[in-house]
């Protein structure tokens, strides 16, 4: 159950409620794709850096370990020792980018594994049994994400089929929460809109899944290679018609600078590799911009990542030290750049709900990007 707090301009402050507690929002999910957060990043630290909600793939637990074997000791929550929510994408944008020699049916997907090239069919079905044995909080609809740019004929047919799919995605899941030796029966389904960047078919697509009543929806198909313009008229065009009274969350987006815009636009969910990919490369987040932590400038820099970053990384080291461990190839400083992005996203997110719940989102976001931009 969803209820929203404030609305200020098209900005959203609300909050889900789920069997695994409540998510407040705007919320960014923090990226653990085989259950685990890059950069050897436990569990017990996503709350140090104030984690509200992990995200996990389907496809990648159905190739290793296998969802068979989480579901026998559990499920996810159990497997990974997380308590909080947790959200499974469907497996969709996965097969599309990362997997070789693909057939998409009206089925399904068949496709190789990018693990040990074994032949692999997935379809909406297929997709949350997956989802229903790793029993996250969250499951997300199988959908197909259409590469940019497309034809509007290879979109009309992609999206008209990946509607066709999200019927029986709820179908499915309806079946499985039915189920006795279901984990959790109280999973819920995420429809997602596709349509690339014609609007006249984003804004119908949307109008038939919202239809559907679900308990929240997903803009998909964007930060796929177009202009961040193009993604802002987008969103423009299609939020309007996404139920205000539902979760709306933008996949795979984005810089600070894009989740910014996107909640100005009224999206309330963001998930993206960037905090953990990033600092896996010594590259940070902060108030004013971004650093490269392996910069020389740094050797003899005794101050932390960021003044006054109440991280794990910045309560305790120096800028110099952390670029000794980069340089040295030391793990612990790129699960200190991680730990620092990933409390610095979530740290946002919180200053972004608080100038929302205060009716003063455009004046924050205006001082928020005036210093992000304009560096040190
Ligand atoms: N579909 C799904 N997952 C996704 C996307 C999508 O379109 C994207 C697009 N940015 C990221 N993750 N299922
Ligand atoms: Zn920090």
């Amino acid at each position: 159950m969803y209820k929203l707090h404030n609305i200020d301009g098209k900005a959203k402050r609300g909050e889900l409620h789920t069997v695994h507690g409540v998510i407040q929002t705007p919320v960014f999910m923090n990226v653990g794709t085989a259950a685990a957060i890059k950069g050897a990043v436990s569990t017990e630290d996503l709350k140090q850096v104030k984690c509200q909600v992990e995200l996990s793939n389907t496809y990648h637990l159905h190739v290793r370990p296998g969802d068979g074997v989480i579901r026998k000791l559990g499920g996810l929550h159990k497997f990974m020792v997380w308590d909080k929510p947790i959200l499974t994408d469907s497996g969709g944008f996965q097969v599309f980018s990362l997997t070789s020699l693909r057939k998409i049916k009206e089925e399904g997907v068949y496709f190789s594994s990018h693990i040990d090239g074994k032949k692999i069919f997935m379809g909406p079905e297929e997709s949350m049994q997956i989802q229903s044995n790793l029993a996250s909080t969250i499951a997300m609809a199988f959908d197909e994400c259409p590469p940019y740019p497309a034809t509007r004929e290879y979109m009309k047919d992609s999206v008209d089929r990946t509607t066709r799919w999200l019927v029986r995605c709820k179908d499915e899941l309806n079946r499985l929460n039915g189920l006795d030796d279901t984990i959790n029966k109280n999973q819920l389904l995420f429809g997602i809109n596709q349509g690339g960047t014609y609007e006249d078919m984003r804004i119908e697509h949307a109008k038939v899944i919202s239809e559907l009543d679900l308990p929240g929806y997903a803009i998909g198909g964007l930060a796929v290679g177009e202009s961040h313009h193009e993604m802002y008229r987008i969103l423009e065009a299609v939020v309007p018609h996404l139920p205000q009274n539902k979760p709306t969350y933008l996949m795979g987006v984005g810089t600070p600078q894009n989740i910014l815009e996107a909640v100005e636009r009224g999206v309330d969910f963001f998930d993206c590799v960037y905090p953990t990919r990033n600092g896996r490369h010594g590259h940070v987040y902060t108030n004013h911009g971004k650093m490269n932590m392996l910069n020389a400038k740094f050797e003899l820099d005794d101050r932390p990542i960021e003044e006054g970053c109440g991280c794990p990384a910045c309560t305790t080291y120096s800028r110099a030290y952390i670029r000794h461990l980069l340089k040295a190839k030391e793990m612990l400083g790129m699960r200190l750049c991680v730990l620092h992005n990933l409390y610095f996203y979530n740290s946002m997110m919180e200053e972004i709900r608080e100038a929302i719940e205060n009716n003063r989102y455009s004046d924050y976001k205006a001082e928020k990007l005036e210093r992000y931009n304009n560096g040190n």
